[in-house]
Order: structure tokens, then sequence, then C-alpha cells
């Protein structure tokens, strides 16, 4: 590791994700800079790679991997790439920020803490940036303080504008509900148990053929419920909202209220239409910590096991999905690095 001058970083994935964390590490944070992109797409990756001085472009990650100039990596390819991409940054045992999912499931999941639990220590943690969300850190901290009570419920809705044309029904647990595992988990402190997912008649605004939307229950081993209304063709906006019922009281974020106004005898605001924008603090904070932390040889956030327990609920919602009725949760022992 290149202690003394910036985090040099390696961006797997040229997509929308992977070219915003590279403007990002460009422009917003400091103390590190991206190196090399690595697209299969080679003319995606050269163009992205131009934007940033000294970058250079490629289209296999273990190539990138092994440059002399690479101290940590960025996973943002599609899910089911991950996995190989996490795997390569451990042979070289380089520090990962792997975006969600970790993997797509549960047993490559599982693979992935294995190779992490034989390097001896963690290198991996997972994009859940929600938990660097101004809001749910807030909420987190009311939680954490115990004048609520105990936590009995926490409701949430999770609405995109429009899903991307290949999103198939079980993408909306695996892709958009893994988020509310994370959230559930995080928040309540609890693991997920059980999974049941039932679907209203779908909308009209949605692709033919999509269970959009669908309503999930999530049971914790701490005894409460999570539920989620999953919406990703409401038309209307990006919104995420989470309130959790407590015993003595109740504690609610998303609504956007930053800012109000009233005119013409209408009172109002403007709804965010995408993540980027809704969670553009988030992914700012949560790139910069895990700069900051990897540049102190520290490996802070969620990590492989917050990534395998979402993969591993969300195996089980995609069963409820297709199966119907209630499907329990089978997560291994929690191994000792990560108690
Ligand atoms: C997408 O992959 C995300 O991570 C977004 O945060 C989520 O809102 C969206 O539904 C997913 O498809």
């Amino acid at each position: 590791m290149n202690r003394s001058g910036p985090l040099r970083i390696a961006v797997i994935g040229a997509g929308r994700m992977g070219a915003d964390h590279v403007r990002r590490i460009d422009r917003v944070v400091s103390g590190a800079r991206v190196t090399a992109v690595v697209d299969i797409d080679a003319g995606r990756a050269r163009t992205v790679a131009a934007g940033v001085d000294g970058c250079t472009a490629h289209t296999d990650p273990a190539a990138a991997m092994a440059a002399a100039d690479v101290d940590a990596v960025l996973v943002a390819s599609p899910g089911p790439a991950h996995e190989a991409a996490v795997l390569a940054a451990f042979e070289h045992d380089l520090p990962v920020l792997c975006e969600k999912p970790l993997t797509p499931d549960a047993a490559s999941a599982l693979r992935v803490m294995e190779a992490e639990q034989a390097l001896g220590h963690r290198r991996v943690q997972v994009g859940f940036m929600r938990r660097y969300d101004a809001e749910y850190v807030q909420l987190k901290a009311l939680l954490g303080t115990g004048r609520l009570g105990r936590p009995l419920m926490l409701h949430n809705r999770h609405r995109n504008v429009a899903g991307p044309s290949f999103f198939t029904s079980s993408m909306l647990i695996s892709d958009s509900v893994a988020h509310e595992v994370d959230a559930t988990r995080w928040l309540l402190g609890h693991e997920i148990t059980a999974v049941t997912v039932l679907r209203p008649t779908p909308s009209e605004g949605a692709p033919v053929g999509l269970a959009d939307p669908q309503f999930v229950v999530l049971e914790t081993d701490g005894g409460a419920l999570s539920d989620v209304e999953i919406f990703v063709n409401c038309g209307f906006g990006y919104q995420v909202q989470a309130e959790v019922v407590c015993e003595r009281g109740t504690a609610r974020i998303g609504d956007g209220h930053a800012l109000v106004t009233n005119v013409a005898g209408h009172w109002g605001g403007t709804i965010a239409q995408d993540w980027t924008d809704r969670f553009a603090q988030a992914y700012d904070d949560e790139v910069r910590t895990w700069v900051d932390t990897t540049r102190r040889g520290e490996v802070t956030g969620p990590g492989a096991w917050d990534g395998y327990a979402a993969a591993a609920v969300c195996e089980a919602g995609v069963r409820a999905l297709e199966e119907g009725g209630r499907v329990e949760v089978d997560l291994v022992e929690k191994p000792a690095l990560y108690r």
C-alpha cells in the first residue's frame, strides 16, 4: 500500500454506478485517485478512463489488479461478475468496496466469505450505502438510545420511477428489496428468519408479466416484523421511506421535507427521480469513509457476512415469491471473523 500518497483505485465496471464512482473519486473524495478502469466493453472503459488524468483502461479485471499502481479495488460490475472480481482482489490481498449485491446467491457469497477467512482478515466492504445516509444514520442513533423502547415493526416503502427493461419479478427482491433486507438487519440488529411475499394485481404501469408491486414481510430473530412495499414502476418518483414502530413511540424517515414551498394555494416539494440523486450524500460518505479507513489499513462498514445474510434472505424471498407461502432463511453459523 502506498500509504503516503493517495489510495490508487481500480474501478471494475464502467456502467452507470462505476462511472459515477469514478467521478466521485476523481472530484469529490480526497486522498484517492482512479488509476485503472475495467469493463468488458473496451470502448466504454476507454471513454470513462479518458476523463481521468493518468488512468488506464482494461477489459480484464485480473490484469488491472496485477498492476503496480493499484492499492484497492471498487467493484461496480453486474452482480454475477462480483465473485470473480472479489476473489481476484483477494489473490492480491487488496481491499475491496463491492457494490451490492456481494454476489447474487448465498452459495457464492459463502465462497467469498470462506476465501476472506482464508486470508485471515477482513478485506471486503459491501456497498449497502443506506448505512451512510444521514436520515438512516439518525434513525439508527435514535433507536440506539432506547428512548422509544423496543422496535416492534418496521414499515418500508421503496419506489422507483421505472425499472430497467431487463428487470424480472425476482429482481424486485434480489436487486431492490436487498436494500431493505440490509436496512432491517442493521437498524434492528436482528437476523431475518423468514420471508413471505404477497402480490397485489400488477400495476398497469408495469411491463406485462412483471409482478410489480410486491409486499414483502420479513420476520426477525428479535421478534420484530419488517414489511416492504416494493414498486419499481410507480411512475412519479424515487421514494425510500422507513418508519419504525417501537413500544413507546415511532420514528420515520424519507418524507423528503428538505424544501417545502407554499405558492398559489398549494404547498409541497419535489420528489427525487433516482437513487444517485436521493442517495448522493450516502454514496459520497460511503466512498469517503472507505478511502479513509483503507488508507489507515482498517476495514469497517457492512462486510462479507452482511452480503451473505442479504443473499440468503433474498434467495428465500425469491422462493416465497415463486412458490407462495412463508420461507425460512437458513444461515450458517456466523464465523469468528465477523463476530
Ligand atoms: C438498484 O440496483 C438500486 O440499488 C437502487 O438503490 C434501487 O432503488 C433499485 O430498485 C435497484 O434496482
